[in-house]
């Protein structure tokens, strides 16, 4: 079980992200909890004003540290000191996702996701809160949001008892460095193209040995990077 809290601007839009298809199954079923929290209710600006211009001058608002202290100490608070939380900020600046991250945190019971907006958040309230800075990539977005729908999507279906028998196979394609292998389903010829004669024959071994041996070669030509990583990993067996 894994509760997912996260702190936005925008809850409607991660509500809605999040709550459709498998993850929304799994958290009826209480495999995994998610809860946003509206940064906007914590603010003390009686027109609910959560932003402000910087410091040094420069173009755009700035989301104050007040609001999102506030925002963060409610969830804290519910929590409880007996558990642990880290606590992830979107943003450009920090470490990029992977698998590996998506494993570790699948580990914990809370995670607190904060989504920034406008030019970014104060930076005296990162400085006490945030635990983790992670990007999900080197491209610009218009908030932190769809990082974290991003983020939350792959931990949540690591969860056990997120994906049913049929869907968890997935899992192996990342899970050993390379990438999948062609798939085939009916009809056997379609537009002229027959279905690899080996996925016919019945043949378990045969099938698996073919299907390693796509992945080996797509990965080496698509992902060099993968593909060296995972070379690395097998050099012992070689010898
Ligand atoms: C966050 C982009 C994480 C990529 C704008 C605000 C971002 C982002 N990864 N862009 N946050």
């Amino acid at each position: 079980m894994v509760a997912f809290h996260i702190l936005t601007l925008f809850p409607e839009m991660v509500m809605q992200g999040l709550s459709a298809s498998i993850l929304g199954r799994a958290a009826k079923s209480g495999c995994i909890s998610i809860e946003t929290v509206n940064i906007r209710d914590y603010t003390l600006d009686k027109h609910g004003k959560v932003d402000d211009y910087t410091y040094g001058g420069g173009a755009g608002m700035l989301m104050q540290a007040q609001p999102v202290y506030d925002a963060y100490q409610s969830v804290a608070g519910r929590i409880g000191q007996e558990r642990a939380h880290r606590v992830v900020y979107l943003t450009p600046q920090g470490k990029t996702f992977c698998q590996e991250m998506a494993q570790e945190m699948a580990q914990e019971s809370d995670l607190i996701f904060l989504c920034g907006h406008y030019e970014g958040i104060d930076e005296r309230v990162l400085e006490e809160i945030v635990t983790d800075e992670v990007s999900i990539g080197d491209y610009v977005l218009t908030g932190g949001e769809l990082p974290a729908m991003v983020m939350i999507d792959a931990i949540a279906r690591l969860v056990p008892g997120v994906l049913h028998n049929g869907e968890s196979a997935q899992t192996e394609s990342f899970g050993d460095g390379l990438l999948e292998y062609p798939q085939y389903s009916r009809p056997e010829v379609w537009h002229e193209k027959r279905v690899p004669e080996i996925l016919l024959s019945g043949d378990h071994a045969k099938v698996d040995a073919w299907r390693l041996e796509q992945s080996l070669q797509r990965t080496k030509e698509r992902r060099p990077d993968l593909y060296a990583k995972y070379q690395e990993a097998h050099a012992v067996e070689k010898k």
